[in-house]
């Protein structure tokens, strides 16, 4: 691996700014025993509720970092932080776009030891990530594996994020982009809502992302951080 400070996540629970989570919650996610959380969202997400959901994190020791989507959710004291780049997109937009506005507005500030681009491949159309960025979801296997070499090879990013949000992926796609991923670090997030899709993902991906079970069952998304310890020993 990279050496990289994200470098030893093998899983990872992602909290969004947007959604309530009680004390008790965040309390049994934050010591879980996962290796990080992401704090981060596609819609809803402002300054004042990413402030607030870092504040709560920070009273735990466990690594925390923020994934920039948008110019308001830019807060400072995070661990980490990732800058997503929509690789399966013809918009712009969500490739530099958003980007540069906000290096020009917080070029100066970001701790760049601490940053890490994302090269965001979204194959479930009805994520909304899918829908706010244009992402063209309908990718076979050759195609796939185009989108990872563009990222992992020719813009040499240090992550590649296979993003089914919302859904559990097809793990064939997902070994696929892991053979062609080179260096870079695989991410996996979608759907995973239970010790056994954890373990199926977590056999592929680098790193497992867990998200929406956190809020729908929070016992079931605890019983993902063992899963994937135990497929590491496997
Ligand atoms: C979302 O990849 C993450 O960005 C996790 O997906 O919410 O479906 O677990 P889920």
């Amino acid at each position: 691996m990279s050496g990289a400070w994200y470098s030893n996540w093998r899983h990872v629970f992602k909290l969004d700014p947007e959604k309530e989570i009680t004390d008790e919650a965040l309390d049994a996610i934050c010591m879980s025993g996962t290796d990080a959380i992401i704090v981060g969202g596609s819609s809803g997400v402002t300054f004042e509720n990413t402030v607030d959901l870092m504040a709560r994190i920070r009273r735990y020791e466990v690594d925390c970092a923020l994934e920039v989507s948008t110019l308001d959710g830019a807060v400072p004291g995070f661990d980490g932080y990732f800058v997503p780049i929509v690789l399966n997109t013809d918009n712009a937009e969500w490739i530099i776009g958003r980007q540069i506005e906000g290096l020009k507005e917080y070029g100066t500030f970001v701790p760049w030891e601490e940053t890490a681009s994302q090269g965001y491949i979204i194959l479930n159309s009805e994520a909304t990530a899918a829908e706010v960025t244009g992402a063209n979801t309908e990718l076979d296997e050759t195609s796939l594996v185009a989108y990872v070499r563009m990222g992992a090879r020719i813009m040499r990013l240090p992550v590649i994020y296979i993003e089914y949000s919302g859904r559990f992926g097809d793990m064939a796609l997902v070994r696929a982009a892991k053979e062609a991923a080179n260096e870079a670090q695989l991410f996996y997030g979608g759907g995973i809502h239970n010790a056994e899709t954890a373990a199926q993902a977590a056999e592929f991906a680098d790193t497992i992302v867990v998200g929406n079970i956190i809020y729908t069952d929070l016992e079931a998304a605890l019983r993902t951080v063992e899963a994937v310890r135990r497929s590491a020993t496997a």
